[in-house]
């Protein structure tokens, strides 16, 4: 007993670590299908001591299924996403097919678990960078209220796949060797023009909009506003990429709406707040830092100060493994509040 689960996008840098965090968290699973596109089908995997073959994931692959996590890119969730709920299996989709859709749920579990009561079917996880700011920005909105962010972010190559790490290493590499490199996949694979990420920092993450922000910036704006649901909220984005494999990096500055409110007030709400580890220990150089957040579950927050001029105003360092709590821990979160709620 337990539920029959797929994993679709199972060979990915997301979809093997959704695979991880369901063993690790204890999922109860009954079944479980791996499912990829037809090039990774027939690859074999180790789950737990089990070799299971990867199936080329099709609409009939969802025969049965109960819970199927996707992370296979946009185009196959809205391609098939729909067909899993057609079989009657409840989807948490790892892309930004369907995070806007008003029908469609868009859930952080510490922040707006109660919005899975109005799934259809489909469940949204949010993009990594937006998923670790609104766990630190929602105990502070309880409290004090919110009425601006502006976030700087310093996300690792990952974020951008496999291949984009393995860019990485490359390039470190062929520097350090002094040989030639030619960059083929960063800031985008898609783009005309790809940039040494090595040693770098390249402010472009997804492709330019037509107001001049970013896709990432847009998600992070747009994502923040729906979950938290503030559509008031003023929010601006700034992403980066650093050459980092693994933990996205923040820089948050935020307004709250009420007076008279210390950076001391804000360190102990967030310091028994759910999801987050407080790292803001100054006389001991603590705080966060990518390095020490991989293959870990929490939003970490430190260097919580109050902004010098802005009475109302804070800024704060927010750090997570942006493949964790940024995507296969959120949507294995997600399974696990459906289970929880009686929706599964
Ligand atoms: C990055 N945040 O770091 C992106 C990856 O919409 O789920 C996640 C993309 C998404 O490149």
């Amino acid at each position: 007993n337990g539920f029959h689960v797929a994993v679709v996008g199972a060979t990915g840098a997301v979809g093997q670590q959704m695979i991880q965090t369901l063993i690790k968290e204890n999922f109860p699973i009954g079944e479980l299908t791996l499912l990829s596109s037809a090039r990774s089908a027939g690859k074999k995997v180790n789950v737990n001591g089990q070799e299971y073959i990867i199936q080329e994931a099709k609409p009939e692959s969802f025969e049965g299924v109960e819970i199927a996590l996707f992370s296979a890119g946009g185009s196959v969730s809205k391609e098939l996403a729909p067909e899993a709920v057609k079989r009657g299996a409840i989807v948490v989709d790892n892309t930004s097919a369907f995070r806007m859709d008003t029908d469609k749920p868009l859930v952080v579990p510490e922040v707006n678990e109660a919005d899975l009561h109005h799934h259809n079917g489909i469940i949204a996880n949010p993009n990594c960078s937006t998923i670790q700011m609104v766990v630190a920005l929602e105990p502070i909105r309880q409290k004090y209220g919110l009425k601006k962010v502006i976030v700087s972010t310093y996300q690792a190559v990952s974020g951008a796949g496999a291949a984009a790490v393995e860019e990485l290493m490359e390039q470190t590499k062929s520097i350090l060797n002094d040989e030639p490199f030619e960059p083929g996949i960063l800031p985008v694979k898609s783009d005309k023009s790809h940039y040494q990420i090595a040693f770098n920092a390249i402010p472009q993450i997804d492709k330019f909009q037509e107001n001049g922000y970013t896709f990432e910036e847009m998600k992070m704006i747009n994502e923040t506003k729906k979950i938290m649901h503030l559509p008031e909220l003023q929010v601006s984005a700034t992403c980066v990429r650093l050459p980092i494999a693994v933990g996205h990096s923040e820089s948050v500055y935020f307004e709250i709406e009420s007076d008279d409110v210390s950076a001391n007030d804000i360190k102990a709400l967030l310091k028994d707040a759910p999801g987050v580890i407080l790292q803001d220990d100054l006389e001991n150089q603590i705080y966060p830092m990518p390095a020490n957040c991989v293959g870990k579950n929490d939003v970490f927050v430190g260097r919580i100060r109050k902004d010098i001029d802005e009475g109302r105003g804070f800024h704060m360092w927010v750090v997570s493994d942006n493949l964790l709590k940024g995507a296969a821990w959120n949507s294995v979160q997600i399974a696990e509040s459906l289970v929880k709620l009686g929706l599964v």
